[in-house]
């Protein structure tokens, strides 16, 4: 009987009593369905300390792990945030979620090309690849039980019959980069699962993409064990019933389902408009009547969705401000922006 025993009873402890929002506990209310978690940077562990540590037990670094922040410079590694959201994680007995390994964004541009800046050949991109991903996913072997291991490769466009979004990991190695992320990931850290993670996942013609795309993978043996929708949704889009068809076609490949980056924006995507200073009430109703439907949908699920993420721990912590509109606030979370519960979160606590 470790000190892990103790730590887990004590913030079982912490997690139950009363704090800013009664004795509330959002996941504690959901352990017999699936963690809740949420995005967090080294900021935000001392902003939203107490919100993260009462109602979240997974955590996703938003941007401190991904290729840019955390490998900047050829043979140079910066740790120090991933490290200090792994060590919070610890401390206090939270689950964390590792994203991402491979990625056409927040990449650097060294990474495709050598010392000249000619572009680099396959196997030299192989190499680096390889490289990056046994580094980082080794350090954290004992802390990081899943891994986003490659984010957002299908094109989402619909007027092209392309499978795979142009990028220089494409261009450079072909369609393989894929299975040779999965593979460089599994031989780094066999315990781990293994995500392909993407956003418009319940869009139709980019599910049945990503359902091929994994189906390939899993056909030819490669080590996948999830599918991550990110769940960057909307007050009005997608229904519920899209939502649903997606997760039983992906659940029909015998993968895990996480949602790993979920907010409900309470702007239409075409919207523009930068002159709220508040939400309407109307907004903020139906934002609470989706987040219940949602989180009820989820719950009929719960033996194939096995983690619910969502990409902030309250309103003033949401990468929706100024995006994809400059200029403009957003209420996309369950806490509002003075960490306090919205109608949302009491409609996804009390069931
Ligand atoms: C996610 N991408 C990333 O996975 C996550 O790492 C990041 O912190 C936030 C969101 C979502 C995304 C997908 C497409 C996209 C933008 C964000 O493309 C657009 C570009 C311009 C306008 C609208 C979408």
């Amino acid at each position: 009987m470790g000190s892990l025993w103790i730590k887990r009873r004590l913030n079982l402890l912490i997690g139950g009593r009363t704090m800013a929002n009664g004795n509330q506990c959002l996941y504690r209310k959901y352990q017999p369905y699936f963690p809740i978690g949420t995005c967090v940077d080294p900021k935000a562990l001392q902003t939203h300390k107490d919100l993260i540590i009462q109602h979240y037990n997974s955590l996703t670094a938003e941007n401190h792990m991904k290729f840019a922040l955390i490998h900047p410079r050829h043979e140079y590694y910066d740790f120090s945030a991933a490290d200090q959201i792994a060590a919070f994680a610890n401390d206090y007995d939270k689950l964390v979620r590792g994203h991402t390994l491979v990625w056409h964004n927040q990449t650097p541009d060294w990474v495709f090309q050598d010392l000249t800046g000619q572009p680099i050949d396959k196997a030299a991109l192989l190499k680096r690849m390889e490289e990056h991903i046994h580094t980082v996913v080794s350090r954290y072997r004992k802390h990081i039980y899943c891994w986003d291991v490659v984010n957002e490769a299908v094109e989402d466009k619909e007027d092209t019959n392309a499978v795979l979004r142009d990028s220089h990991w494409l261009r450079i190695i072909g369609p393989e980069f894929i299975e040779k992320a999965f593979e460089y990931a599994h031989a780094a850290d066999a315990n781990a699962l293994l995500f392909y993670n993407d956003y418009n996942a319940c869009t139709p013609h980019k599910r049945d993409k990503i359902y091929n795309l994994v189906k390939n993978l899993k056909d030819k043996g490669v080590p996948i064990h999830g599918i991550g929708l990110q769940g960057h949704w909307n007050i009005y889009w997608p229904s519920i019933d899209e939502i649903r068809a997606a997760i039983e076609k992906y659940a029909s490949l015998e993968v895990e389902l996480h949602i790993t980056e979920l907010d409900l924006s309470v702007f239409k995507f075409d919207d523009v408009r930068t002159d709220l200073k508040e939400p309407t009430n109307e907004m903020m109703e139906l934002q609470a009547k989706r987040y219940e439907g949602i989180f009820k949908l989820f719950r009929e699920y719960s033996d194939v969705l096995t983690s619910v993420t969502f990409w902030g721990a309250a309103d003033d912590q949401t990468w929706l401000h100024d995006f994809p509109v400059k200029g403009r606030t957003n209420w996309p979370l369950l806490f509002d922006m003075n960490h306090h519960p919205k109608q949302a979160f009491n409609r996804v606590i009390d069931f």
